[in-house]
């Protein structure tokens, strides 16, 4: 028996576990204690990690599609099949004939940060459409406009802050997003403990908002009109103060025109607050000595995403907040690149181009996966033909499933790169199965940059590959190479050309740390066993810690690098150098917010919302028996005042109806929801045929994305309403 370290990769909050390893099996799991950031802090996902990474079904082998069924095969036929397929269709039909389909768990493997921004360069496709446009799209944009850089994502200094006003998530389940903090709930605690507040704005009372000072169950969809309100009032009461932030800003005399018509008295119906209420909301957060305001999910995935994620950032300047110790900061991570001087830089642009059938603007490249089924079965030039999913699962996370599932199953060619036979992936010709999280290397390229601390933590694969198997990367190379016509060649080819590109032009940048070196001399120099270390060695040598994959080998609790610091000037690329308060097309889109002020919901409407349990996530843990165990968690939440009023019984079946389908839920009465809204989680729906998910599907639930359509979109992001949507209700009878 022996322990080995690892960090998990089954939520952002990236903690570092302790694993028991007997007799070529990860037998336990445990909070590493010695871990720089989360010090020991493990949740109940962290200590099913075994059973996770043992899950029997699996896949062990890469399948392919034989006479209409799939079949087992060998790594090489699976290749050469992609290869024999994929390229004629391109060759025939063009790039944009294949999508290209990148979900969540894309964040959480090396594999993931490496090689598919490779791959849509293989591809040349236009078609492409990621997780994010059910997610946190709205805040890339936001952040492009404003900073002129779509990943600048500001995060709450939760160790620090005095003040945090949070909208639309509930860390105490989620463990956090785009704030990746080990522990957010004990860091919440600890925020109260030293005498800071916490204010906390859901439909719900979650278990976040049961721990807040202040809770304000909002009417769902409403943040962007309640946020405009706190700003407005910063305005009207003279409590603006951007402090040393002045000097970066400008527009700040645009904005205080742009939210004059969204007084508290105008939102209040909106939002169902009282206007006092969000009066002093914002003076509390204007007298905090410092603050952040916060917004996820449940303000993102919603009519008025991009609005309300970029009002978050409009506080966080207007007061002062922004990019000082204890309010909003950029983390560093130590593979960004080491940061370039202040000046004017590129700007970020949307709508470069667009769909095909309804016209939906590209946002940072991607198109709304919302899009994706009519894209296929729509007829004419240009259709996606062929899909190449990559840890995705979109007939649960996307909207209209059954649509997608159709489509999907009318497709001329399908790869999935994915460890499991799901609701998505047997549509696919060819399925390549990634090894477990044991025998994976880990770096979080991707959570690092939304770090509430700066550290750098590394961990090779525990176990060794077994026989049969490739690592995750491999694959990726291979599929990589398969499409651009170069099947057959050795998969460091891919890592090679990676390095020598982004070589090519470090030492050409007066600002890199390489600025001057020999490329090739530098090649070599890098260390590490494979391809994708090397990759990681040379992001070191080009970030701003000095750092190099051996100082991660002989640090295996990892490198803390400190507390999140200052980055203006910086960081901004936006074309004027300075921070763009009011972006053009956040102008454009104001009036849809200003309607909304007269749009208050009938009395009796009812507006669905979503939610996570601890023991899930999205789709693809459902499988795992310690963590789908107990009572149905797929359950529709309903507040006692509508249960009585529509005639729906705890623990009979309602009928929920959406613009885009019907489906039957199990009631639970509970005042958790407010008055007006009803909660069913998403990731449910595990019932359709040839899966091979013998736990989930034993217990499916209902898929809540088959309520909608598709067609409600955030207009800038193109992001899914996924909250806040209206439904109607009747007892099944
Ligand atoms: N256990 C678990 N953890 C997870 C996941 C999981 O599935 N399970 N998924 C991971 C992923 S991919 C992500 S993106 C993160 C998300 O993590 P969070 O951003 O924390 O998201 P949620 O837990 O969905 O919380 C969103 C909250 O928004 C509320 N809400 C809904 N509509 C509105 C609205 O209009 N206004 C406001 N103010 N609130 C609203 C909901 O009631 C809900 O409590 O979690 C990650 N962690
Ligand atoms: N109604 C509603 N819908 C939602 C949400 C919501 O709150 N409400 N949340 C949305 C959010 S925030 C997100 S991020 C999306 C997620 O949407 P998706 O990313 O489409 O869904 P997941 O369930 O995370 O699917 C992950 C897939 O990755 C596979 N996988 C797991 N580990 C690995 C690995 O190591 N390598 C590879 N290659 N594959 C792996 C799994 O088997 C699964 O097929 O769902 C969205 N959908
Ligand atoms: S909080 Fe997230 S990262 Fe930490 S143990 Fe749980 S699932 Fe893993
Ligand atoms: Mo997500």
């Amino acid at each position: 028996m022996s322990t080995a370290l690892r960090i998990c990769p089954l939520c952002e909050a990236t903690c570092g576990l302790t694993l028991t390893l007997d007799n070529g099996r990860v037998t336990g799991a445990r909070g590493d204690r010695d871990d720089v950031f989360s010090e020991g802090f493990i949740c109940p996902k962290g200590a099913a990690f075994p059973e996770v990474d043992a899950d029997p079904d699996r896949l062990v082998r890469p399948l392919i599609r034989e006479n209409g069924a799939l079949r087992e095969a060998d790594w090489a036929e699976a290749f050469d099949l992609i290869a024999a397929r994929l390229r004629p269709l391109i060759e025939e039909h063009g790039p944009n004939a294949v999508a290209l389909v990148l979900g969540n768990p894309n964040v959480h493997t090396v594999a993931g940060a490496l090689y598919p921004p490779l791959l849509i360069g293989a591809l040349g496709t236009r078609n492409l459409y990621t997780a994010s446009t059910l997610d946190q799209m709205p805040k890339h944009v936001s952040s492009g406009l404003l900073f002129g850089d779509a990943f600048a994502v500001p995060v709450p200094d939760l160790d620090r802050t005095d003040h945090l006003l949070m909208l639309g998530a509930n860390p105490l389940d989620s463990n956090g997003s785009l704030c990746t903090a080990p522990d957010f709930p004990g860091r919440l605690k600890a925020l109260r403990r030293r005498g800071g507040t916490l204010t906390v704005v859901d439909p719900r009372r979650t278990r976040t908002a049961r721990l807040a000072d202040r809770h304000l169950a909002i009417r769902p969809g409403a943040d962007a009109l309640f946020l405009a309100a706190l700003a407005h009032t910063l305005f009207a009461e003279d409590l603006v103060r951007l402090g040393p932030l002045a000097e970066y800003v400008q527009g700040v005399e645009e904005v205080r025109d742009a939210v004059r018509d969204f007084s508290p008295e105008a939102v209040a119906a909106a939002c169902d607050l009282d206007a006092d209420t969000i009066r002093t909301t914002a003076r509390e957060l204007a007298a905090a000595p410092t603050a952040a305001v916060y917004g996820r999910m449940g303000s993102s995935t919603v009519a008025y995403g991009t609005l309300g994620n970029w009002l978050v950032d409009v506080l966080n300047v207007l007061t002062g907040n922004l990019d000082r110790p204890g309010g909003a900061l950029f983390p560093l991570s130590a593979t960004a690149p080491a940061p370039r001087p202040a000046g004017p830089g590129k700007g970020f642009a949307l709508g470069r181009w667009r769909s095909r059938v309804s016209g939906h603007p590209e946002a940072k490249g991607e198109l709304p996966l919302a899009a994706l089924a009519e894209e296929i079965d729509t007829p004419g030039e240009g259709r996606v033909r062929a899909v190449v999913t990559i840890a995705g699962n979109p007939v649960l996370s996307a909207p209209d499933g059954d649509r997608l599932d159709a489509a999907l199953g009318s497709l001329d060619f399908m790869v999935a790169v994915d460890p499991y036979l799901n609701e998505t992936t047997r549509h696919a010709d060819v399925v390549l199965p990634p090894p477990p999280p044991s025998r994976s290397a880990h770096f979080d390229f991707a959570f690092n940059g939304f770090a509430v601390r700066n550290q750098a933590r590394y961990s090779r694969p525990v176990l060794p590959l077994e026989e049969g198997r490739m690592d995750e990367c491999e694959i990726h190379a291979r599929l990589i190479l398969a499409v651009s016509g170069l099947h057959g060649a050795p998969p460091s080819a891919v890592d090679d050309l990676a390095i020598e590109r982004t070589l090519a032009k470090a030492v050409t940048q007066e600002h890199s740390p390489l600025y001057g070196a020999d490329p090739k001399e530098q090649a070599r120099l890098l260390a590490g066993r494979t391809g994708p270390e090397r990759r990681l060695d040379l992001m070191l040598r080009l970030g701003p810690y000095d750092l190099v994959l051996d100082d991660l080998l002989q640090a295996p609790h990892g490198i803390d690098l400190g507390p999140m610091k200052p980055r203006l000037p910086g960081l901004l690329k936006t074309r004027s150098g300075r921070i763009e308060l009011l972006p053009a097309p956040i102008a454009a889109d104001l009036p849809r917010l200003r309607a909304a002020l007269e749009a208050v919901p009938e009395p009796d409407s009812v507006r669905l919302v979503g939610r996570r349990h601890l023991r899930s996530n999205n789709s693809w843990l459902h499988n795992i028996p310690s963590l789908n165990g107990g009572s149905n968690r797929c359950t529709l939440q309903v507040h006692p005042e509508d249960a009585e009023r529509l005639g729906l019984t705890a623990g009979a079946p309602a009928r929920v109806k959406g613009e885009g389908g019907e489906l039957t839920a199990e009631v639970e009465i509970t005042e958790a929801v407010r008055p007006g809204v009803v909660s069913l989680p998403h990731g449910w729906g595990h019932d359709r045929p040839g899966t091979r998910l013998g736990v989930a599907a034993a217990r499916p639930g209902v898929n809540v994305n088959q309520l909608l359509d598709g067609s409600l979109l955030d207009p800038l992001s193109g992001t899914a309403v996924l909250n806040g949507f209206p439904v109607q209700l009747s007892p099944l009878l």
